[in-house]
């Protein structure tokens, strides 16, 4: 196994044009290179993205002091260096060092490994590999669209009928388009654009947007025989005025307590057949999540990510509530890679699904699609548009093909 010699860093540019770090890790013979994602709606217990002097700083103290404690080490003791970061940052949350190059060193460590060994990343991480139904973004409001934007951040389709990845793929960008169709249709004067996640950025109110992706899930269904159905990320915390204790939906001009809440998405789960809600409650609200979870139970996935960010300790709150069915997993929320395979692990045994997902802001490092693959997570919540959503899809496609790999069983009723 080679010996790392040095770790070096540079900014660069992520997809909503702002700056992030690239981090190479350099063997004797061999180098990798890892990119980081970065967050809009960012949670407020997740790692620091960067230190408050900037990615500039994290970029000095990766090369100018941890890199020589990771020097020497071999590229596959992954737990060790993981732990030699988390020692050298010194803080509870990376703000020293920054989560967003301690992730990409972490990732850019097992690529290393990965490539010595001669295995793809995702063989490297896990064995008896399966892929992740792809739940796609289509129409999108909230932090990540500019303008009077919809209320929820996220309108997805997951297409749990499809029998290979490809096809999956292929649904939603099916459905992708058809939204923009039947916009154009209704609203001639409309000019659409997409926003940070390459979803359609429109004028729409929450059951307006619902009513036209049904529509395009059933016209798509229709034409190749893939059912798909519709999901949700609230990112309830945007929405949450704690003062007040209310959610503000500020185009909609409605302001719900938390009871209220409740109600309201159990009547939109109920109309709209949805099948996975994400982040429907502010980020500290275990409590309400397990009343949505109890009623919902089997029909809808209810999914933490702001409330969980990826990190194991909060998911065991999460399995004593019995809070939530299904995770999102993010890992420059948590800062390594021996973090994120933890969380997945807990996942596993606490039989809660793990949804691996990109960052608003990404970069075209294909890592997360091995990540979602090679931690068995059932479910990548990637873009369906864009270069940088197109990396993992694209980088999945090869996965099928070249390791003649099956979809994962969603535990859910088609
Ligand atoms: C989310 C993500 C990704 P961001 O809330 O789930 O869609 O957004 O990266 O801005 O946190
Ligand atoms: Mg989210």
């Amino acid at each position: 196994m080679p010996l790392i010699e040095k770790v070096s860093a540079r900014k660069i540019l992520d997809s909503r044009g702002k700056y992030t770090i690239e981090v190479t890790v350099h063997s004797k013979d061999l180098k990798a290179i890892a990119c980081s994602p970065s967050g809009a709606s960012v949670g407020k217990f997740e790692a620091q993205a960067f230190p408050k002097e900037g990615v500039e700083r994290s970029v000095q103290l990766l090369q100018n002091q941890l890199s020589s404690k990771i020097k020497g080490k071999e590229a596959k003791e992954q737990t060790e260096i993981d732990r030699i970061i988390w020692d050298f940052d010194g803080t509870k949350n990376l703000s020293k060092l920054g989560g967003n190059a301690a992730i990409a060193t972490s990732i850019a460590v097992a690529k290393v490994a990965s490539k010595d060994r001669n295995l793809m990343l995702c063989q490297y991480l896990g064995s008896n590999l399966n892929l992740p139904f792809p739940l796609s973004n289509i129409i999108g409001g909230g932090v990540h669209t500019k303008g009077d934007s919809i209320d929820f951040q996220e309108f997805l389709a997951l297409p749990l009928g499809a029998k290979t990845f490809e096809e999956a793929a292929q649904t939603n960008v099916m459905i992708h388009s058809t939204v923009a169709e039947i916009i154009m249709k209704k609203y001639p004067k409309y000019v659409l654009g997409r926003n940070d996640e390459g979803a359609w950025a429109a004028p729409l109110t929450i059951n307006e947007t619902l009513e036209t992706l049904t529509k395009a899930i059933e016209k798509v269904e229709k034409e190749i025989g893939v059912r798909a159905k519709i999901g949700i990320d609230a990112a309830a915390s945007e929405l949450w005025d704690s003062k007040n204790e209310e959610y503000v939906y500020r185009k909609e001009n409605r302001r719900l307590s938390s009871e209220q809440q409740l109600e309201y998405l159990l009547e939109l789960i109920e109309k709209y057949e949805i099948a996975y809600f994400e982040d429907p409650f502010q980020e500290e609200d275990f409590d309400y999540f397990a009343k949505l979870t109890a009623n919902t139970k089997n029909r809808c996935m209810i999914i933490g990510d702001d409330l969980i960010v990826t990190n194991k300790n909060r998911l065991e709150t999460a399995v004593e509530k019995n809070a939530v069915t299904g995770v999102i997993i993010k890992p420059n929320q948590v800062g390594t890679l021996t973090d994120t395979n933890s969380t997945a692990k807990l996942c596993h045994e606490s039989k809660v699904i793990p949804a691996a997902s990109h960052r608003s802001g990404e970069t075209t490092d294909p890592a997360l699609a091995h990540i979602a693959v090679g931690l068995k997570c059932p479910i990548i919540k990637i873009g369906t548009m864009g270069g940088e959503r197109m990396a993992k899809i694209n980088e999945l496609i090869r996965m099928e093909n070249s390791l003649k790999i099956k979809m994962s069983k969603l535990p859910m009723k088609k």
